[in-house]
């Protein structure tokens, strides 16, 4: 069996985490990861307090286990759902894209776990001074808004400049994965793409279709040339588009802030192939079956503890 500090800070029984994926991380996908041992992450994504209160709802009446609420910090209603994470006594917190310092310290007056999401060494070191209990180190592997390293070098970069326990996040689907992370010194998991297409997540069939479908190649980074949106997804007619008026001569920060509004609905709720934005991560094309959350996860740790097992074959 595998076990890290992290099943006994947060109570779970296997040291993963699934990643609070807008518009897709919802209490029913939650539920069902946090009941079958994982920690299952609800994103509070764009939306204000009554979104989330109403998820956490869910959440609660399908689990008694611990679960996470997820706060995307660039959301204009952060400051809001930020309350609502006090109010409800939601026992995790994580937080991305930003810098979660403003509202540590009345999570950690509530007696709140925060979990920050970090892109990089210093901001991993800011985040621990402030109190956070572990921070997840994710790399550009991973679908949505990414920094610029890769997850085989942040993660034993942030190990080694931070006492609290490292998550490490970005290009992670299996056994294989986790056994590495492992190696790198991190002490738990957190994976967003193979939990997208778990029987659980009720995100349109035509993006589980895209990841089902995608290969190694499949996925773009766009949104980096203006520097504030930087974002992972599986290539298409949105991606084609965006990078062609994103590198235009007359292109401009605002008028490619425009181009994305909506998109991320347009790709999870309604199923858009053409003009919906599919955030998913590099290892889409290792993702090729849709199972409950509760058999990927054991199939994952199987896999994870016979590699590790083995490891020493290696060693003469
Ligand atoms: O947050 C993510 N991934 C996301 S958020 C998202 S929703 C969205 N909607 C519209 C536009 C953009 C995004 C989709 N995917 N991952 C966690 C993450 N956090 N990755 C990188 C970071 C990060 C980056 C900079 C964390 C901290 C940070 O600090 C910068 C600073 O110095 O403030």
């Amino acid at each position: 069996m595998i076990k890290s500090p992290i099943c006994d800070m947060l109570k779970i029984k296997y040291p993963i985490f699934q990643g609070g994926m807008a518009w897709i991380a919802d209490g029913k996908l939650a539920a069902a990861v946090s009941n079958g041992g994982g920690l299952g992450i609800i994103s509070a994504m764009n939306a204000g307090a009554d979104y989330l209160k109403g998820q956490i709802d869910i959440a609660r009446s399908l689990t008694d286990k611990p679960f996470g609420v997820n706060i995307m910090l660039m959301s204009p209603y952060a400051d809001e759902v930020a309350e609502i994470v006090v109010s409800e006594r939601v026992p995790v917190v994580t937080t991305g894209a930003g810098n979660p310092s403003k509202y540590m310290q009345s999570w950690l007056e509530a007696g709140i776990t925060v979990i920050p999401v970090v892109a990089s060494v210093a901001m991993a070191k800011r985040v621990e001074r402030s109190g956070a209990a572990a921070v997840i180190a994710e790399g550009e592997e991973s679908g949505g808004h990414i920094g610029e390293l890769t997850t085989m070098a942040i993660v034993p970069q942030v190990c080694d400049a931070v006492s609290i326990p490292v998550i490490a996040a970005g290009g992670i689907a299996d056994g294989r994965g986790v056994a590495a992370s492992f190696m790198l010194g991190a002490a738990g998991v957190q994976l967003g793409t193979r939990f997208l297409v778990a029987k659980e997540c009720s995100v349109h069939q035509n993006y589980k279709e895209m990841v089902l479908k995608a290969n190694d190649i499949s996925t773009v980074v766009t949104g980096k040339r203006f520097g504030w949106n930087t974002c992972r997804s599986i290539k298409n007619n949105f991606t084609r588009n965006f990078s062609k008026e994103e590198y235009a001569p007359d292109a401009t920060a605002e008028k490619i802030a425009l181009l994305g509004v909506g998109a991320l609905r347009l790709a999870a709720v309604e199923g858009d192939k053409q003009n919906g934005c599919f955030l998913a991560g590099q290892i889409s094309g290792l993702v090729n079956k849709e199972q409950t959350a509760a058999e990927i996860i054991k199939e994952i740790f199987d896999e994870a503890e016979a590699l590790l097992k083995g490891a020493n074959s290696w060693v003469k």
